[in-house]
C-alpha cells in the first residue's frame, strides 16, 4: 500500500453527504469499548484485566489515569442509551469485558456480570437500536495473562469457550458479532512495543500472540455459527495507508514492513489462508498442520476502523524492523496530532472492498481533540464537525465508486479512557466531565443526529 501521500482536499469539509448516495438500510451508529467506559472495575465480581494491572505500572498512562471509574457506564448505561436514542442511532457497537463475565477467564461464570449485559442489550433493543457485540476489545483477564495470555496456544480454546458462553447467553437477541477489535494494535502495541497491556517488548511473544489470536478468531467464528445460526459475524481491523517518512529505500522497506504488520497479518490469513510474504517466515515456527484451515473462515462483513494514514521510518534496532515516522507538517492535523485525510479514507474503502470482497462496515472513525466547555457550558467542537463532515462525504464518494459500504460507526459515543493517553484525548460526540461524570452532547452530536435524520 506504499504510495505517495494523498493531499487533503480542504474543500471537502464544506461538502455534506447527500441523501440517496448510500444504500437503503445504511446503518448509522457509534462505538465504545468495555474498559474505556464501564468503570465498576471491582464491583459485582468482575475479575482483573491486564489493563487494571498495566494502569498501575509507573509511568504507563498519562496522569496515572485508570479505567476504575471511566465513564461509570456500568451504572449509567440507561442514561447513555437515552443519549443514543436522542442521536437517532440505528446501531451501537460495544464490547463485553471478558473478566466481568468470567473473572478468571475460564471456568466459573459471574452471573452479576452477565446480568449487566442483559440489561444493557435489553435497553438498547428497547430504544430501537441494533446491538453489535464485540467479544474482545483488549481487556484480557489477568488470570489468563498469568498463564501466558496470547502467547499461549491454549488461548484459542479459552477464547472459543468464552465465545460459546456469550453466544448462548445473548444469541437470542444479538445477531451481530465481532470476534476482535483491532488485533494488530493489541498484539503489536501489547507484545512488541510495550505501549499497551501487557507491556511486553519481545519479537517472539508478538509472533506467537498474532498466530494464537488468528486461531482464536477461527475457532470463535465456528462456535458462534453453530450456536447462533442466524448470526452475522465479522472482525474489526484497523487499516490505514502506510507511507515512508522519506524517499530513501530504507524507509520504503520500513513502510512495507509496517503495512504487513498493521494491515495484513490478520485479515490475509483469515481470508486467504496465508500470512503476507514479509511475515511468512517469522510465523512458521508457531504453526501446526491444519492451523491455516482453522484460521481462514468466511465472515459476513469486514469491520474497518480508519482515522488517518500512518508513517514509517527505518529503524534496524526496532523489534519488528521498522520505526514510526512523522506525518508531514504541511498536512492538516486533529487536535491530538493525527493527520486529516478524507481522501485517504475514500481510497482505503475502495481498496478494502476490492481486496477482501466483503460488505464493509466502518466500525470506527472519529476525531480526537482536547475539548473543553466554554463559559456557557457548551462544547463547540467545530473541528470534529468538519472532520466528520469531510469523512462521511468521502464515504459517499467511495460508495459512488462501487465500494459496498453498509454502515458507519463514530468513535466514540462518549469521551472515555483513551488507553496510554488516559482521559486527556477526547473522541466523544458527548462530553464527559470526569469529575462529576455529567454528560453533555457536543456540537458534533447535534450535527451527527441531523445527518442521520437527513440522509436515512
Ligand atoms: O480509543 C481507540 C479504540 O479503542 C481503538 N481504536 C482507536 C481509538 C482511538 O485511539
Amino acid at each position: 500500500m506504499t504510495q505517495s501521500p494523498i493531499v487533503t482536499d480542504a474543500k471537502a469539509a464544506t461538502v455534506e453527504l447527500q441523501k440517496n448516495v448510500l444504500p437503503k438500510g445504511f446503518l448509522w451508529g457509534a462505538s465504545t469499548s468495555s474498559y474505556q467506559i464501564e468503570g465498576a472495575a471491582k464491583e459485582d465480581g468482575r475479575g482483573a484485566s491486564i489493563w487494571d494491572t498495566y494502569c498501575r505500572q509507573n509511568g504507563r498512562i498519562a496522569h496515572d489515569d485508570t479505567g476504575d471509574v471511566a465513564c461509570d457506564h456500568y451504572h449509567r448505561y440507561a442514561e447513555d442509551v437515552a443519549l443514543m436514542r436522542d442521536l437517532g442511532l440505528k446501531a451501537y457497537r460495544f464490547s463485553i469485558a471478558w473478566p466481568r463475565v468470567l473473572p478468571l477467564g475460564r471456568g466459573v461464570t459471574n452471573e452479576k456480570g452477565l446480568d449487566f449485559y442483559d440489561r444493557l442489550i435489553d435497553s438498547v433493543l428497547e430504544a430501537g437500536i441494533e446491538p453489535w457485540l464485540c467479544l474482545y476489545h483488549w481487556d484480557l483477564p489477568q488470570a489468563l495473562d498469568d498463564l501466558g495470555g496470547w502467547t499461549s496456544r491454549d488461548i484459542a480454546g479459552w477464547f472459543a469457550d468464552y465465545a460459546a458462553l456469550i453466544s448462548r447467553r445473548y444469541g437470542d437477541c444479538v445477531k451481530r458479532f465481532a470476534t476482535f477489535n483491532e488485533p494488530s494494535v493489541s498484539t503489536m502495541f501489547g507484545y512488541a512495543m510495550g505501549w499497551n497491556a501487557p507491556g511486553i517488548v519481545e519479537r517472539a511473544s508478538y509472533f506467537k500472540a498474532v498466530h494464537h489470536l488468528n486461531l482464536a478468531h477461527g475457532r470463535a467464528v465456528d462456535v458462534i455459527r453453530s450456536l447462533v445460526p442466524d448470526a452475522s459475524i465479522g472482525i474489526v481491523h484497523n487499516r490505514q495507508q502506510v507511507y515512508p517518512e522519506s524517499d530513501s529505500a530504507e524507509d520504503a522497506q520500513a513502510a512495507a514492513l509496517l503495512d504487513t504488520h498493521w494491515n495484513l497479518i490478520f485479515p490475509d490469513p483469515q481470508n486467504f489462508a496465508a500470512y503476507p510474504p514479509l511475515a511468512a517466515l517469522d510465523m512458521e515456527p508457531y504453526q501446526k498442520a491444519g492451523d491455516m484451515a482453522q484460521i481462514c473462515r468466511k465472515t459476513d462483513w469486514f469491520g474497518l476502523n480508519h482515522y488517518s494514514p500512518i508513517y514509517a521510518r527505518a529503524d534496524a534496532g526496532a523489534q519488528l524492523g521498522f520505526g514510526w515516522g512523522k506525518s508531514p507538517d504541511s498536512a492538516a492535523h486533529t487536535g491530538i496530532g493525527w493527520p486529516i485525510h478524507p481522501d485517504a479514507f475514500r481510497e482505503i474503502l475502495i481498496d478494502t472492498a476490492k481486496r477482501y470482497k466483503l460488505p464493509i462496515y466502518v466500525t470506527e472513525n472519529g476525531c480526537g481533540d482536547n475539548d473543553a466547555p466554554n463559559a456557557a457550558g457548551e462544547i463547540l467542537d467545530e473541528k470534529r464537525v468538519d472532520y466528520l463532515r469531510a469523512y462521511t462525504h468521502a464515504l459517499g464518494e467511495a460508495v459512488k465508486a462501487g465500494a459496498d459500504v453498509r454502515g458507519y460507526f463514530v468513535w466514540s459515543l462518549l469521551d472515555n479512557f483513551e488507553w496510554g493517553a488516559g482521559f486527556s484525548n477526547r473522541f466523544g460526540l458527548v462530553y464527559v466531565d470526569f469529575k462529576t461524570l455529567k454528560r453533555t452532547p457536543k456540537s458534533s452530536a447535534r450535527w451527527y443526529a441531523d445527518l442521520i435524520r437527513r440522509v436515512s
